[in-house]
């Protein structure tokens, strides 16, 4: 899965995206997309390396892209742009990173330091983007239903489908808020409409004014965190220990990049299962919703093939007994068939026969 970080110029992208990875793209200006695969934060990875001692511990992994700038300014800059929202269409997650922060040296976007006003511009932008790609499928299926292709009554479907998602954009509501099945989202899916997808902001402000009220209008289901992205890049480059000294100085108990890799995890859907043993702790990701038999499939296809039967302990019940052998003779380890819906921190070991 792949989050990318949009926003307009200068809005505090590399950075955060240094932030997260570790990989400086500063350097390049951002000439170019860069991608980072960052460790999903986990306690319970932990715990259980700590009770098992394993020799590798393996945390879940996000992908995350450093886009240049968004700028609409001038005609140029705007095709310019056009060519980049190429690139968000395949992309999971956005999250659009607004400049809240001064700084009298790194010019502002349109000489204004206005978030809401930057998150207005770019949602438009998104808009008409998906509504130049709608109206182009809705002239090529009116064509295409009018021959006796095998296919008519699909595309008739999609028309209907592609229609109803222009009249949203032209009321300049997103594509996501059409979507009521599972077959609706597919359909629709495979175009990369931007508004269709899931997204959060970062509200990127300065070192002083951490403790502000949000000062960006968003829809209630949407995520917002505000960050002083310099800051965690600074506290991101310290040594672990230098950083909690650092951290607990300031009364911050978590790292606002590591919240936003967990807000990001939640809402892609995403889930982490875990196994253990002496050789490796780690946290597996799946999609919510996923049964036991495919998430076996995640760790080997033997096991997805000679699946018997999934041992399942819930991480919390694990730790409150202690360990294993604990957990078993209070009765919190269950035996669990191929159509078990695997649940966020289940500890899982896998009895299978190939
Ligand atoms: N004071 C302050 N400066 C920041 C903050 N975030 C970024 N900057 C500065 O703003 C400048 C631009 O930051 P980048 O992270 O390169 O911005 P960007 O969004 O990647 O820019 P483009 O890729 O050119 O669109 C750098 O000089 C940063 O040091 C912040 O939170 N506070
Ligand atoms: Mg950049």
């Amino acid at each position: 899965m792949n989050v990318t970080l949009v926003g307009h110029p200068l809005s505090g992208k590399s950075t955060l995206f240094s932030a997260l990875t570790g990989i400086d793209s500063t350097a390049e200006y951002g000439k170019t997309a860069k991608v980072g695969t960052v460790k999903v934060p986990d306690e319970r990875v932990e715990w259980l390396a700590g009770l098992y001692k394993p020799k590798k511990i393996t945390h879940a992994g996000l992908d995350f892209t450093d886009l240049p700038g968004l700028s609409f300014a001038s005609a140029a800059e705007q095709a310019q742009s056009v060519k980049l929202i190429a690139d968000i269409r395949q992309t999971d997650m956005i999250v659009l990173v607004l400049r809240a922060f001064d700084n009298p040296v790194v010019p502002a976007y349109r000489d204004r330091v206005d978030p809401g006003a930057d998150l207005t511009e770019l949602r438009s932008e998104f808009i008409l983007c998906d509504m130049e790609q709608v109206s182009n499928r809705v002239d090529k299926l009116k064509v295409q239903i009018t021959k006796p292709t095998p296919h008519r009554e699909q595309y008739k479907k999609e028309l209907e489908l592609m229609e109803k998602a222009l009249e949203t954009l032209e009321n300049e509501q997103p594509i996501s808020s059409i979507i009521h099945s599972p077959d609706e989202a597919k359909m629709l899916r495979s175009f990369g409409f931007l508004t269709e997808k899931p997204w959060a902001v970062v509200v990127n402000v300065s070192e002083s004014d951490q403790q502000e009220k949000p000062s960006v209008q968003i829809p209630a289901d949407i995520a917002q965190l505000e960050l002083c992205v310099s800051m965690e890049q600074e506290l991101s480059r310290l040594s672990e220990e230098e950083r909690g000294e650092f951290m607990s100085e300031l009364g911050i108990e978590t790292l606002a990049v590591d919240r936003l890799i967990a807000c990001c995890y939640k809402t892609l859907g995403l889930v982490s299962f875990l196994t253990y043993g002496p050789d490796e702790c780690r946290a597996w990701t799946i999609p919510a919703n996923t049964s036991a038999v495919e998430a076996a499939g995640k760790i080997h296809s033997d096991i997805q093939r000679g699946f018997i039967r999934a041992e399942v302990v819930a991480f919390e019940d694990l730790k409150v007994a202690g360990d294993f052998r604990q957990a078993k003779a209070a009765n919190k380890v269950r035996l669990e068939s191929k159509q078990y819906q695997v649940q966020d921190g289940d500890v899982i070991t896998f009895r299978f026969n190939v």
